[in-house]
């Protein structure tokens, strides 16, 4: 459970760090299922409704970008840590006793090449009738400067919601530069392996280029208070019902003045974060492609 001053850290800053809350067998494991996924890519030739793959990928030299929500799905060991009282006890204080997943991923930023996530706000992605949205991270492996760490925005979840547009279509990303956006400012969130990071859903937010030679695997979770209702739709109402991972599901959405941007037109590239970026018009980090251009 999160003490008073951490729930009044998020509802200031947008963000907290949870060191070391998976641990033992249950880390042991997550990694061991992890790897053996991964090492499954070999033979996959394109992006499927499980792997997201690097641009550099081959079926012989296979490199993962992200694993993608199949994994919750297809393995129970995933479906069951989205439940997990040691992160659902700790939502509680941020989201009340209702709370339902909404999605996540796996992303790998591998060793060397693992690609950045231009700045954006998962609030574009996926707006709501109100804001109690968030996500966790649990870092697979020790996160340092290095190895990119994902990186806030402290306190940007108070303010507007960007435009994640480019030539009138949705891409994923935001301009910090167009839109002023102090990114002195940005604070990498680290921790040893089996710490969770978790973050509101309007925060700025980020990550470089893995320019170390450790990789960086980052599980994220979605989650909602249950009266949260996506405005894209619920979507297949039973498969809605089955994501409530904590107290009960109403059919009463909450709504809350927040702003909002749709996700539409839809992307150029689809598939997830990764190839809606493609279609972003100006980069911020450096690409695995543009530093190997300059060495
Ligand atoms: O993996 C990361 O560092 C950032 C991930 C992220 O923000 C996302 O996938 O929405």
């Amino acid at each position: 459970m999160l003490t008073p001053q951490q729930i009044e850290t998020y509802r200031r800053d947008g963000y907290l760090v949870i060191p070391r809350l998976i641990q033992g067998e249950q880390l042991a494991e997550l990694r061991a299922l992890t790897d053996r996924i991964v090492s499954e890519a070999r033979g996959v030739a394109a992006n499927d409704d499980l792997y997201d793959l690097e641009a550099s990928h081959s079926a012989t030299l296979p490199r993962v970008r992200r694993l993608k929500p199949a994994i919750f799905k297809r393995f129970e060991f995933f479906r069951a840590l989205t439940r997990d009282p040691k992160i659902t006890s700790i939502l509680t204080g941020l989201l009340g006793p209702d709370i339902r997943l909404y999605g996540g991923k796996l992303n790998m930023k591998s060793a060397g090449y693992g690609a950045p996530v231009e700045w954006h706000q998962d609030w574009a992605f996926y707006p709501h009738t109100n804001d109690d949205v968030l996500a966790t991270g649990i870092y697979l492996d020790d996160c340092d400067a290095d190895n990119g760490p994902l990186m806030v925005i402290p306190g940007s979840h108070h303010g507007p919601t960007y435009d994640h547009h480019a030539d009138g279509r949705f891409c994923g990303a935001l301009d910090p530069a167009a839109n002023k956006i102090d990114l002195s400012k940005a604070v990498p969130l680290m921790g040893p392996a089996g710490s969770m990071t978790i973050h509101h859903v309007r925060l700025v937010h980020g990550s470089a280029l893995n320019h170390s030679n450790r990789q960086r695997r980052l599980l994220l979770h979605e989650y909602a208070a249950a009266d949260a209702w996506p405005l894209m739709g619920p979507g297949n109402f039973d498969d809605f019902n089955d994501k409530m991972v904590l107290g009960t599901s109403s059919v009463e959405p909450r709504i809350s003045p927040a702003p909002v941007r749709m996700p539409l037109p839809a992307a150029d590239h689809q598939g997830s974060i990764y190839e809606n970026q493609r279609g972003a018009g100006r980069r911020f980090f450096e690409t695995y492609e543009e530093r190997s251009v300059a060495r």
